[in-house]
């Protein structure tokens, strides 16, 4: 398995349908939208929808349902990355290689093209067609669910915030990132499943797997800023240290972080072979999180 071919044909599926989902640059307001646009269009990876669409596919979901859903995550995590940066949070300057939103379109439009994209994500969930009316509805409450405080995207962020500058527990570096980074992580992988049928099962496996592979993203994540460039990773580089932040690599040095990243990789993997069906990309994928560069 090609695992950087599968990301480029999957991205390219899930941009031309980001692309049909966004208000359109010439919409009025327009400022909002190039500012949406701007941030979703400047780059990344596209994991999130790309797990969601690997699940699925693991189940036989076609692209009707996955593309819109997986393409709503994107607009989440967007969301997230913008409001992370601004002055009242990590105040960054740069993001997937170009000037953050509110550098380029100031502070105001930057919040509310945050706020723009979290509500046209659930616009798009509202809206996709399908023949699975009840599946919808659990896709649409699990991905509030993971946005939301408890386990959940905002929750892990407040924490985030309140821990800066304190001695942090491995126990409790684990709480922060479970929500800030793990539950949309573990929310895609769960959306795919249950858009393909996945009983519930597979879907516990799965979901052991997104948890998984979602820790071991923030170990590597932690490990990328402090070995990587900021020119690597279109972000600033070493922030995490610069700002007394507790990271994985800052409570088990590089050598210790970069073996629990391996552990974790070879328990998703192992928590996806106990789904009967083939998971050989989701598999690829785990591998992908801890060995990748940006
Ligand atoms: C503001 C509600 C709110 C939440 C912010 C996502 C987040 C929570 C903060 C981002 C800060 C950060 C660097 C977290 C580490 C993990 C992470 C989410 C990295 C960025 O994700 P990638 O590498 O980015 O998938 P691309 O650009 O490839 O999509």
């Amino acid at each position: 398995m090609d695992i950087k071919q599968y990301f480029k044909r999957k991205a390219e599926l899930i941009d031309a349908e980001l692309n049909r989902l966004l208000p359109a640059d010439s919409e009025t307001p327009q400022t909002i939208h190039q500012a949406m646009r701007y941030s979703v269009f400047a780059g990344g990876k596209r994991l999130r929808p790309i797990l969601a669409i690997a699940a699925g596919e693991v189940f036989g979901a076609g692209e009707r349902e996955l593309l819109p859903v997986a393409s709503s995550l994107e607009m989440i995590h967007t969301y997230s990355l913008i409001h992370d940066d601004l002055p009242a949070m990590d105040n960054d300057d740069l993001r997937r290689g170009l000037p953050t939103c509110h550098v380029k379109f100031g502070e105001a439009i930057a919040i509310l093209a945050g706020d723009a994209l979290l509500t046209q994500a659930f616009v798009t969930l509202a809206d996709y067609e399908t023949s699975y009316p009840e599946r919808k509805a659990r896709v649409i409450s699990e991905v509030a669910r993971a946005s939301a405080t408890k386990n959940a995207l905002i929750g892990g962020q407040v924490l985030d915030i309140q821990a800066e500058g304190k001695p942090v527990t491995g126990a409790e570096l684990e709480d922060i990132h479970r929500g800030k980074t793990g539950a949309l992580i573990r929310c895609s992988i769960r959306i795919g499943a249950i858009l393909g049928g996945a009983n519930e099962s597979e879907l516990a496996a799965l979901t052991v797997y997104g948890e998984k592979a979602g820790l071991a993203f923030q170990v590597a994540d932690d490990l990328l800023d402090e070995t990587a460039t900021s020119e690597e990773l279109g972000k600033t580089a070493g922030k995490d240290a610069a700002s007394h932040k507790a990271t994985y690599t800052s409570l088990y040095g590089i050598h210790g972080a970069r073996e629990m990243a391996e552990r974790l990789c070879r328990e998703a993997i192992a928590a996806a072979r106990n789904v009967e069906r083939n998971t050989e990309v989701l598999e690829s994928i785990a591998r992908f999180i801890v060995e990748r560069k940006s």
